[in-house]
């Protein structure tokens, strides 16, 4: 039976396991990257396991989250990432070079390799052909150590493209219906394989676009065929060498089959506060806007930049609007200010910042109380603009350039003559800002900063586990909930004492004291907990504040995998009406928990308060249930060395 592309890359990595849906597989990884807000925390665990040199073909270190320096963390952090990067044979993208998931597409894909990013939008280069994953840091700590990534075999569905996008719909617009229609959490366990005739019609850096917000349907990944389409991008950044072409076996099969007609697609929009709120820009249309923000790792190519300027040339925003630019990297950055359009958004009115995520991560231009802004970007959560009661669509480059220039929420459309940018024929490389390792790793000192404090090791796993109920969620609860950003909150990703202050704290601003003073408890949730992004502070935080177990209605994958990397036991219902039955407060017991997990998939849990019980499903691997009894997957590589 003819195999599918998605299928055909990891069946060429398989370290173990078969390609079943739903059972384990271990894979050998190519590349990695990280960015500087998991990165302090990833190369600390690449230290603490003493490997002398990474053993990927490639990995790269890049500047890109945190680089407003209004103290000396960030700038702290950065020389730390430089030294440890010289010293173990990573590459450094300084910061200014760029966001890492855009110069990684231009700089360092390759069809049919795997890539591990601690990263959630690592899952960009999938435009390209490469199966990239996102994951916590200590995954990729360990991938850089040669270890295989472990991840459950998703179900592979065929996203079959129809036709051609018709004038002022774009990429953003394909990716926003597969949002309206299948929501976030439509593709957990999941990889979006894309096909069709109207594949060919797309460019690289537009596919990047699809398949970094991919993750926003919680896809393990997505990817798109390398083709014709592929070896231009790659000739056009010098690299046409590493292309080959790469498709679905003529008689492959898929799990699912979803069809997507592009002819019949129009400007969409997500509305606050989720990416899955999606309704066409003309049911908002003429909504006031006081702020728009063109750029992140979604969509601030050459040509998603090249648009906006064409737009906006020789016309003024309106008054009301403060319009930010962010160019995704230096080299779209330096190609449109060669090109004369980055005058010509600068005589429009718009204000550019460096190449970095910027306000994306709430680093900075945070809108004005209770603000519109329409902004290119790929994730709206409610309070991560570091404004909490912003109200933050999401949209295409055209809908927030027309929207830049009327002041309220407008249809492209109404600008009149299409505009299209193709890809340039040649881009303009220089990797100057690409350090490369150390030829003398001896020679190198890893310089820390006050900033760097040591990792938090944590205790094997007690026999039993007990404590309060400190919180219950709702549904659909991100890791922007759980561990907040923005530029206050980023500085401390090295510093897990301080930085655990903040849990919760846009939900509940009591929590980490609350925690503190009862020495840990557990956490409840609703479905989908965890969403979002790969930091795994949002489970090495609570893991410092003593959180035991957390018990949902469902998980999101990378946060399920980060807790039990820091040995937090991820629970569900097995009997979703116990979610109601739980109240805040309350004594909660699972006694002979250790020996409860070595024995079968559910576990018992005693609600001493109420003198009930319920049952819990744990759905560990022996692999995964032996990290969570060494209290975690750095005790349990070390345990593993030292044996
Ligand atoms: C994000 O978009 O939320 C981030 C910041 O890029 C995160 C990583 C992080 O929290 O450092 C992600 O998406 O994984
Ligand atoms: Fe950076 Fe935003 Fe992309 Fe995350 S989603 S990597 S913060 S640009």
């Amino acid at each position: 039976m003819g195999k599918n592309l998605a299928q055909n890359i990891l069946e060429a990595h398989l370290v173990a396991g078969e390609l079943t849906p739903g059972k384990e597989i271990a894979i050998r990884i190519d590349q990695t990257l990280t960015q500087d807000a998991t990165g302090t925390m990833a190369y600390l665990q690449f230290e603490a396991m003493g490997i002398p040199r990474v053993r990927t073909n490639l990995s790269v270190s890049y500047i890109d989250h945190n680089t407003l320096q209004t103290g000396f963390e960030n700038a702290d952090d950065h020389r730390f990432l430089q030294t440890i990067a010289a010293k173990y044979g990573i590459y450094l993208s300084r910061p200014g070079n760029g966001i890492c998931h855009q110069v990684h597409l231009e700089r360092f894909a390759v069809p049919g390799e795997t890539l591990l990013g601690s990263d959630s939008h690592t899952t960009t280069c999938g435009g390209l052909g490469m199966i990239a994953i996102g994951a916590g840091g200590l995954d990729v700590a360990v991938a850089m150590g040669g270890g295989p990534f472990y991840l459950t075999m998703p179900k592979v569905a065929l996203v079959r493209l129809k036709g051609k996008l018709r004038p002022w719909v774009s990429a953003k617009d394909i990716i926003l219906e597969l949002l309206r229609r299948l929501t976030v959490k439509g593709g957990v366990g999941r990889i979006f394989e894309y096909g069709g005739e109207g594949v060919r019609s797309l460019s690289v850096p537009e596919r990047s676009t699809i398949t970094n917000m991919g993750t926003e349907l919680g896809a393990t990944t997505s990817i798109f065929p390398s083709d014709a389409v592929t070896r231009v991008f790659l000739r056009a950044q010098k690299r046409e060498k590493v292309w080959r072409r790469l498709e679905a076996d003529s008689d492959a099969t898929y799990d699912e089959v979803v069809e997507l007609d592009l002819d019949t697609l129009e400007p969409l929009i997500a509305r606050p506060h989720s990416p899955d709120s999606v309704c066409p820009v003309k049911e908002v249309s003429g909504l006031k806007v006081n702020q728009v923000a063109i750029g992140s790792c979604t969509n601030s190519s050459y040509q998603d930049l090249m648009t906006v300027a064409r737009v906006l040339k020789g016309k003024r925003v309106h008054p009301d609007v403060s319009l930010v630019i962010s160019p995704g990297s230096r080299q779209v950055f330096e190609m449109i200010a060669r090109a004369g359009a980055l005058a010509d958004l600068i005589a429009s009115g718009a204000r550019t910042l460096e190449s970095a995520c910027g306000p994306c991560i709430g680093m900075g231009q945070a809108p004005s109380w209770g603000g519109v802004s329409v902004r290119t970007f790929n994730r709206n959560f409610e309070g991560r603009s570091g404004t909490p009661n912003a109200q933050v669509y999401l949209a295409s480059p055209e809908v927030a350039a027309a929207t830049a220039l009327t002041g309220v929420i407008t249809d492209p459309r109404t600008l009149g003559k299409p505009i299209r940018v193709a890809i340039p024929r040649i881009f303009l490389v220089d990797d100057s800002m690409i350090i490369p390792p150390a030829k003398e790793p001896a020679e190198v000192k890893i310089e820390r900063g006050p900033n760097i404090k040591p990792l938090p090791i944590k205790e094997p796993l007690t026999e039993s586990l007990a404590g309060r109920v400190l919180l219950r969620v709702g549904d659909n609860i991100s890791t922007d909930h759980i561990m907040p950003a923005g530029a206050k909150i980023l500085p401390l990703r090295s510093n897990i004492p301080a930085i655990a202050e903040h849990v919760f704290a846009p939900v509940d601003p009591s929590f980490a004291k609350r925690a503190k003073e009862l020495g840990g408890g557990f956490i409840v949730g609703g479905t989908n907990y965890g969403q979002g992004s790969s930091r795994e502070h949002a489970a090495l935080a609570p893991m410092y504040l003593g959180i035991k177990a957390v018990i949902a209605k469902s998980f999101a994958r990378i946060h399920w995998a980060n807790l039990v990397n820091f040995g937090i036991l991820p629970l569900t219902f097995l009997d979703e009406g116990d979610y109601e039955r739980l109240n805040p407060g309350d004594e909660l017991e699972i006694a002979g928990a250790r020996e409860g997990i070595l024995k079968g998939p559910t576990l018992t849990v005693k609600n001493l308060t109420q003198g009930t019980d319920f049952q819990v499903k744990h759905g560990l691997t022996a692999r995964q249930a032996e990290i969570l009894l060494a209290g975690g997957l750095l005790n349990y590589t070390q345990k593993g060395a030292a044996a």
